[in-house]
């Protein structure tokens, strides 16, 4: 059994598996262990299960038995399908997020969503203008509306590539387009995963790793992007800001929200809600000082980011927030919500909401949230909580300690803008060597890690080599408790990095967003590369995940290397049991898209390794190394 020292890095996730475990709690850990070993087949990725001839599982063992599935496939094909699924998977969460978005933007020009609005109007005609709506004279509504139409377009069939693909520069779309790479629509490139993974069609793993990278590009450039650009539309575009980080941020005197997910459609009204004077007054009413609301995951990255509202923790904090005993209720969206919340909600009075007809949980209470009823939902919904509080078990409650202080807001209009509003300073820092390379260090908590401890170690190392470091995702909440999301933590980069950091008063790590904001990154290495006249794979920038579990993490990290960025990953996923594609990954896209993925689980090493990347293209480019 593994010690709770080994589980997680934090203090108050400790405390709170300590206290799980005293009271009889089952968590993600324990469930873990019970899973230990996994199926070596499945983690290979050599089991299919795509037809009733089966199920087949491919020998390891080479020229023995079982080196074919029943209708052939060896283990090639059946590791290239199962992988190209993977990442069908994970392009259609991100998608389906962003088609969300377009459905609010059509119903407020329709005038059917009165409870959202254009928050950001200057970004609204920019983004229209960009893709070629024209804005002048024309009402806010019409332009919305229009918009929304040429983005619906992005999921479709009839279009020969994504709108937003125009933003990469002329190289890369080149390189899509020899190798058939370029996301034609969303939906599209979905589909078409799931049809060249139904037995007798793509037998090739190559042609069917080039469809997944496909796949993850329409996600990156089309699903992702549009779900940020719409977002920051509707909800204003992120400026930077302060807030606070960890379980600390629990009131004891007040009716604890926390707000899980990914969406900010349903978050944001939740958070409005809670701000409001009668219910406010209602909770006073109850005993309780007022009403908190607190993040968990994306959906608490989106609010953390447009308006401050503290972090109580990323994905292994989940569960463990319910534990303190002070956490009223729990309003999830959907996305990496672990299904055994409602169970745990069960052993305290914490009511577990779900909002989403596409996300039902067995046992939670629902609310069947639309963009229509948005508002008048949440208040019933925020109601709920407050009168949870009455039931709140004083002598259970446990909330670990005090919150660490955090800054966020850095959407790439508010880099530029703290730059002087061109990019030509931050390349000028990198050419000089203040800042040798920007990495994106992305993505989750997997309890096969001691949680955050890659994220954190990795995020260190690079610092001190002069490495600017963004995050996104979960990894945010683990540098915020690190302390490398305020100025101060410039103390720990190297002597460059500090020098910038302390002359823009920024953090060393910088915070972007949520997962589908990944997609400012993309924007911001077009950006970058455009203005340098070279393609994204000759900048001295890489990506990293390392602690990631989910689909939609290996679809951000197929379309970063697609789109020219080295990616670590901490471990690999479900492909060694195919040379073939586990050859391509870690080495062959390197010819194909000028990038490739590295697997290591060494923060040192991992360190190393993407230094190195970062040394080579710099000498590339004829800047110093
Ligand atoms: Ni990203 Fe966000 Fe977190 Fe991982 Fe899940 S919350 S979309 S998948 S676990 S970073």
């Amino acid at each position: 059994k593994r010690k709770i020292e080994e589980l997680s890095m934090w203090e108050d996730a400790r405390a709170m598996i300590r206290k799980a475990q005293a009271e009889g709690i089952e968590t993600v850990w324990d469930r873990l262990e019970e899973q230990t070993p996994h199926c070596r087949f499945c983690e290979l990725g050599t089991t299919c299960r795509n037809c009733t001839m089966g199920p087949c599982r491919i020998s390891p063992k080479k020229g023995g038995k079982m080196q074919r599935g029943v209708c052939g496939a060896d283990a090639d094909v059946v590791v290239a399908r199962n992988f190209g699924r993977f990442i069908a998977g994970g392009a259609a969460g991100h998608s389906d997020h962003g088609r969300d978005l377009i459905e609010v933007l059509a119903g407020v020009a329709e005038g059917e969503c009165p409870d959202y609005g254009i928050r950001d109007k200057a970004k609204l005609v920019r983004i229209a203008e960009e893709l070629g709506i024209k804005s002048e004279g024309r009402s806010e509504m019409d332009i919305a509306g229009d918009l929304a139409e040429v983005l619906f377009g992005d999921f479709g069939s009839r279009k020969a590539e994504v709108a937003f693909l125009k933003r990469a520069p002329e190289s890369r779309r080149e390189t899509w387009k020899q190798l058939g790479m370029t996301p034609r629509g969303v939906d599209r490139e979905i589909a078409e995963m799931m049809h060249r993974t139904h037995m007798g069609c793509d037998n090739d793993a190559p042609s069917t790793l080039i469809h997944a990278a496909r796949t993850a590009l329409a996600d990156g450039w089309a699903g992702s992007m549009i779900g940020t650009e719409l977002s920051d539309i509707i909800f204003g575009t992120p400026t930077p800001s302060e807030s606070t980080a960890n379980l600390g941020v629990l009131k004891k005197d007040q009716v604890n929200i926390l707000v899980h997910g990914h969406n900010p459609v349903v978050s944001e009204m939740i958070l409005a809600a809670a701000r409001m004077p009668e219910l406010v007054a209602r909770a006073k009413d109850v005993g309780a000082s007022g009403i908190n609301v607190g993040g968990l995951c994306c959906t608490g990255n989106e609010l953390l980011m447009r308006q401050g509202i503290p972090m109580a923790g990323n994905h292994l904090m989940t569960e463990l927030s319910i534990v303190t005993g002070a956490v009223e209720a729990v309003v999830v969206d959907y996305q990496c919500i672990m299904p055994s919340m409602v169970q745990i909600s069960g052993c305290y009075h914490t009511r577990f909401i779900t909002t989403s007809g596409k996300a039902r949980f067995t046992g939670a209470t629902h609310f069947d949230i639309h963009p229509e009823n948005a508002m008048e939902k949440a208040r019933e919904i925020v109601a709920l909580a407050v009168d949870a509080f009455a039931e709140r078990d004083a002598s259970r409650v446990e909330i670990p300690h005090e919150p660490v202080p955090i800054m966020t807001g850095f959407s790439n209009e508010a880099i530029l803008a703290a730059v002087g509003g061109t990019p030509d300073p931050l390349i000028d820092a990198m050419k000089r060597g203040a800042i040798r390379g920007v990495v994106g260090i992305v993505g989750c908590n997997n309890p096969k890690f001691t949680q955050d401890s890659m994220n954190v170690g990795l995020a260190k190392a690079l610092l001190k080599k002069d490495i600017l470091v963004l995050v996104t995702g979960c990894v945010t909440t683990a540098a915020g408790k690190a302390g490398l999301l305020m100025p101060e933590g410039a103390e720990m980069a190297g002597p460059g990095l500090k020098e910038v950091c302390g002359a823009l008063g920024i953090p060393p790590v910088l915070h972007m967003g949520s997962c589908v904001d990944n997609a400012r990154i993309l924007q911001l290495c077009a950006l970058l590369a455009e203005t340098c006249g070279v393609d994204i794979s000759d900048l001295p920038v890489a990506a990293s995940s390392p602690e990631w579990y989910s689909e939609k993490a290996a679809a951000i990290g197929l379309y970063a290397v697609a789109s020219g960025i080295e990616t670590h990953l901490g471990h690999p996923p479900n492909i060694l049991g195919s040379d073939t594609v586990t050859h391509l990954a870690t080495e062959g896209l390197e010819d194909l898209v000028g990038a490739r993925f590295i697997i290591e689980k060494d923060p040192e090493e991992a360190a190393e390794r993407l230094d190195k990347r970062i040394t080579a293209k710099r000498v590339g480019l004829g800047w110093n190394p």
